[in-house]
């Protein structure tokens, strides 16, 4: 499907250093050697609400990501998915009294506007699970084909014990996997199945669910399933980064890690990389408890998206943190406050800043480290502390291309 518009992006004159991020599989920090392209999927959304601010943190996180490594010099080769049809999409359509067809059009536009008002870069493809359902087809085959998939009634499961690395990438003991699974989707006490942790891979058709055409029989994709042959598909062999919130460790990645290493024998990413979870009034803001505060909300109440962008890089993208109105606030002044420091054209010493910005990037994408450099140039340039400092001439206009390029705030 269609992706959105790219905003301009500056090319810098300097290159940032090599990039490293968390690694969930490692449980530490790894530098990036991308060979060649550098490839990224980050997981989509499911299109039954509006974006709210939890979503725009973790597409930013790796907004940062696919910044830093083109500020090193990478190529990068960036795919998306649309979850556009799976459970909860079709409840809510249900529930509602909506074709859930529309529902997920709506929402998907809706999340376009939203991530290219907050500047965020789009995918290379941007891939919808619906008319992905050959590539799920052909996946399931392959699995079919390794000895790794069998039926319970009319659905179709994936085989977990078929996949020796099958828990590294998550780490997690088995009891934790066994919880996680039931919350997020699974189905662990189905009779029938041979490991409690098996997953569907195609379900069949249910009345009044919308079902396709396959050599399994009428039915749809499974969740995982989707993601890991939209990736293979885009991205060909091991990924450099797979990521998405901290709520799809497991077993969202673990299972598309799973099927993609039964179908090709090698690994599906070098990395897992998870951005932590916003939440709001005590709570992970989520369209199931709705909690949620809508980017859309906020733009349309005038609030200028480079301001929501600020008050999300403020918090690393590994923290779990609260949204609160007064974040949004601060945010605002702030963005109000650089862009008076920078309209002035002069002022303090801008390359230290601009080293300690990518620097900062670089190293797990460490936004609150990069503005608060920002925050230190702005404040001597103004001389909010004393002497107003104006001593670089072109201060402004070497910081300008480097926030944009590198924070995505075009200021
Ligand atoms: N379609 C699947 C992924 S294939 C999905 O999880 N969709 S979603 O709409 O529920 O979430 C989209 C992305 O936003 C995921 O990466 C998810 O981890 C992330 N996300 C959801 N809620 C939050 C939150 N409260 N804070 C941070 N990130 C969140
Ligand atoms: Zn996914």
């Amino acid at each position: 499907m269609r992706a959105w518009t790219a905003p301009e992006v500056p090319n810098l004159s300097v290159a940032g250093p090599a990039v490293a991020v968390h690694d969930t599989a490692a449980s530490g920090l790894v530098t990036t050697a991308p060979d060649g392209p550098a490839k990224l999927y980050v997981c989509g959304i499911t299109p039954y609400d509006a974006t709210h601010l939890g979503h725009a943190n973790t597409y930013i996180a790796f907004d940062l990501l696919n910044r830093a490594w083109r500020n090193a010099g990478h190529e990068v080769r960036f795919v998306q998915n649309v979850t556009d049809v799976d459970d909860p999409l079709l409840e809510r359509a249900t529930k509602v009294g909506v074709d859930w067809v529309e529902l997920a059009q709506r929402e998907t536009e809706l999340f376009r506007q939203d991530m290219q008002a907050l500047r965020v870069l789009p995918p290379d493809a941007f891939v919808g699970a619906v008319e992905s359902i050959p590539l799920v087809i052909a996946l399931i085959e392959r699995l079919q084909a390794a000895g790794a998939v069998y039926k319970v009634e009319d659905d179709l499961y994936f085989s977990v014990t078929a996949d020796p690395a099958f828990g590294e990438e998550s780490r997690y003991d088995r009891e934790t996997m066994l919880a996680l699974f039931g919350e997020r989707g699974g189905d662990p006490d189905r009779p029938g199945k041979k490991d409690p942790l098996d997953c569907v891979v195609w379900r069949g058709e249910r009345p009044d669910e919308p079902a396709w055409e396959s050599p399994f029989g009428r039915g749809r994709p499974g969740w995982h399933i989707e993601c890991a042959a939209i990736a293979l598909d885009n991205l060909g062999g091991t990924m450099d980064v797979q990521g998405g919130g901290s709520d799809l460790v497991f077993p969202h990645h673990e299972m598309c890690a799973g099927h993609a290493q039964v179908a090709t024998g090698a690994p599906y990413a070098r990395a897992y990389a998870h951005a932590g979870m916003v939440g709001y009034d005590g709570e992970k803001m989520s369209k199931s408890r709705g909690n949620l505060v809508f980017v859309s909300a906020l733009r349309n109440s005038d609030i200028d998206p480079m301001a929501i962008r600020l008050a999300l890089l403020r918090h690393h993208y590994r923290a779990d943190w609260e949204w609160t109105d007064d974040l949004l606030w601060v945010a605002v002044d702030d963005v109000a406050r650089w862009r008076s420091a920078l309209a002035l054209g002069a002022g303090a010493p801008a390359e230290p800043v601009v080293t300690e910005v990518l620097a900062a990037l670089a190293d797990d994408l460490d936004a609150p480290r990069a503005t608060a450099a920002l925050d230190a140039w702005v404040a001597a340039t103004l001389g909010t502390d004393g002497l107003a400092d104006t001593s670089d001439s072109d201060a402004a206009a070497t910081l300008l291309p480097v926030l944009d390029a590198a924070l995505g705030l075009s200021l």
